[in-house]
């Protein structure tokens, strides 16, 4: 379908698009049926973005493979067929290869082309975007599709680099690295280090696991999907996409209205045991009691239950007592879904080493040293070092472009306090520049694939009125942007995640800015957002100024 358009083509591309993951494909495939001239580029030499880039083994979703897939096509949805509950990377990112085959994505997708700097050149009213490798392209819109963990962080510890054996990030883990046999040290026990450690343990020689602070996981209960499931699901898909929107997340697990005081503790242990034993670990915070995650008692007696759970998994009562959070609730950062994490840890070839009381001093040529509480150290001998230390989240993938707004003002300087968002979409100084994934949007705490089709689609819908309107100058207004991040700041601060120190906060100790934090995402929930964003369309874009 072409749209009606009244403005002059002009030389260069419409819309450019940066970042080839699941959003990028979706956006690329709804603007290519619209007709206006679009283009992916890509740092990466295969699509697929965080499904390209994390090949460390054990790599897996903790979505529901069913409900971590596109909506938009019905044939689609009747050709593929998930093979486990959870599906691998390498499951994932065929998928999304056979989405690109499909609908012929890739002869408008430039892979090993990695942005360097995008400039607004306010008389032609375009972007100028240059390329590592010199190549300069001019758009009259840019659509960030860069992911929010694509810029892996180190520990800034003396030594990095210095080792002679294999050093990597889970975010870069070499497809040529076997470990087997191989003397390991994980640094991190995040979602990524949760499940690299559990899938190695049996397979190396030795596996240190270095933890900072320990973070709470929960049950994958991961399962082959059977054929005559897959049809029951297929079967199902609608209702399964139609609760899903209706979930502040965009899982299938929802908040329960009750509140744990409403029922005795008796049922509520029951409900948690059948939870924990049954596979349904999510549940426990994305589909408890609705104050759990709200209130600091609730939250408190659901901690000591998990906890509790841990002690009876692991033998050894001091192990299993770092691995028990103790800075935070359950659910008050991210959890990790996991299977058989924390028996990796009655394995005689593993140990757990507590970072808080053996800091690491340095990496050396032979391993790690560690620092003693008597002031003495210790060396550990390695073969491979794993840094599971996370990511510079959200704004890292920002910070990395070199972006130039009105008057040359640069997108890092701006956001140097925090980022500012108008509607988690567009910010002042940065014209028809929009962000599909990003800083305060809603498609940054949702179940991917169903956070970003809401801002997709809005964007769709956006650039038809672009098109149609003629419209060449698209900006959000500094007020819209000021009541934006109070609305984040304000919805935010009802839930105990906002509180506690993790990505989603823009705690980062990795990098060298100060640690404050910071109003990153946005917990208002999905269906919020996706409404928020529909009344600017239906009201002509209060939020924005259109020339
Ligand atoms: O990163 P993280 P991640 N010295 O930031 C430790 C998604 N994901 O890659 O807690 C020593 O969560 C740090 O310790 P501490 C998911 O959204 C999804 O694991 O800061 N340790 C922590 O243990 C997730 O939230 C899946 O004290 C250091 C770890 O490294 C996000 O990715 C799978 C350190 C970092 O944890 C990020 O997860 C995997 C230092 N200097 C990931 N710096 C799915 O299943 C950091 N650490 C979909």
């Amino acid at each position: 379908m072409t749209i009606p358009t009244t403005r002059q083509p002009t030389p260069g591309l419409d819309y450019l698009i940066i970042g080839a993951g699941v959003c990028g494909l979706y956006q690329l495939h709804q603007l290519l049926e619209l007709g206006v001239s679009v283009r992916i580029v890509d740092a990466n030499a295969g699509l697929g973005g965080t499904w390209y880039n994390n090949r460390y083994p054990g790599c897996r979703f903790d979505s529901e493979s069913y409900t971590y897939q596109y909506s938009f096509s019905q044939e689609l949805l009747d050709e593929w067929d998930w093979k486990e509950r959870f599906a691998p990377q390498a499951e994932t990112l065929s998928y999304l290869e056979y989405v690109a085959d499909k609908f012929d994505l890739r002869p408008h997708i430039s892979l090993n082309t990695r942005v360097e700097r995008a400039e607004w050149i306010e008389d032609g009213l375009h972007w100028l975007v240059t390329m590592a490798d010199g190549e300069q392209v001019r758009a009259r819109f840019v659509l960030c599709a860069m992911g929010l963990l694509s810029v892996p962080t180190y520990p800034r510890v003396p030594g990095l680099g210095t080792f002679g054996g294999v050093e990597t990030h889970t975010f870069d883990w070499p497809d040529d690295l076997d470990v087997t046999g191989k003397r390991v040290a994980v640094i991190g026990t995040g979602a990524s280090g949760v499940q690299v450690i559990t899938d190695i343990a049996d397979k190396v020689e030795q596996l240190t696991v270095l933890q900072r602070d320990a973070n709470w996981c929960a049950p994958l209960g991961n399962q082959p999907i059977t054929p005559e499931e897959m049809a029951r699901l297929r079967a199902s898909y609608d209702e399964i996409f139609d609760w899903c929107r209706e979930t502040p997340a965009g899982f299938i697990h929802r908040p329960d209205r009750t509140l744990s005081t409403d029922v005795t503790r008796e049922e509520r242990l029951r409900h948690w045991n059948d939870l924990y034993d049954n596979g349904h670990g999510a549940a426990l915070y994305m589909g408890n009691y609705r104050d759990t995650m709200m209130e600091a008692g609730p939250n408190r007696e659901l901690s000591e239950f998990v906890a509790d759970r841990i002690r009876q998994r692991v033998e050894d009562p001091e192990v299993a007592e770092l691995l028990i959070p103790k800075d935070h609730g359950f659910g008050n950062k991210r959890v990790a879904g996991e299977s058989g994490f924390y028996e990796v840890f009655n394995q005689d070839n593993v140990e757990l080493v507590d970072l808080m009381a053996h800091p690491i001093r340095e990496v050396t040529e032979t391993g790690i040293r560690l620092d003693l509480a008597d002031g003495g150290v210790r060396d550990l001998e390695l073969d491979v070092i794993v840094y599971a230390t996370g990511f510079d989240a959200v704004t890292g993938p920002f910070d990395r472009i070199d972006f130039r707004g009105v008057d040359g003002v640069r997108l890092k300087e701006q956001w140097l306090g925090g980022p500012e968002t108008c509607v988690g979409v567009q910010v002042t100084n940065f014209p028809n520049l929009f962000m599909l994934v990003g800083p305060q949007s809603g498609s940054a705490t949702a179940n991917f694939p169903r956070g970003i089709e809401d801002v997709v689609n809005w964007m769709t819908e956006t650039v038809r009125h672009i098109e149609a309107d003629g419209v060449v100058r698209f900006e959000g207004r500094r007020e819209a942007e000021i009541a934006w991040v109070e609305h984040v700041r304000e919805i935010n601060s009802l839930l105990l995640l906002a509180h506690s120190k993790s990505w989603f906060n823009g705690h980062n100790i990795n990098l060298d800015r100060d640690d404050k934090p910071r109003v990153m995402v946005y917990l208002g929930g999905a269906p919020r957002y996706r409404r928020r964003l529909q009344e600017e369309i239906d009201q002509g874009y209060p939020s924005f100024e259109l020339k």
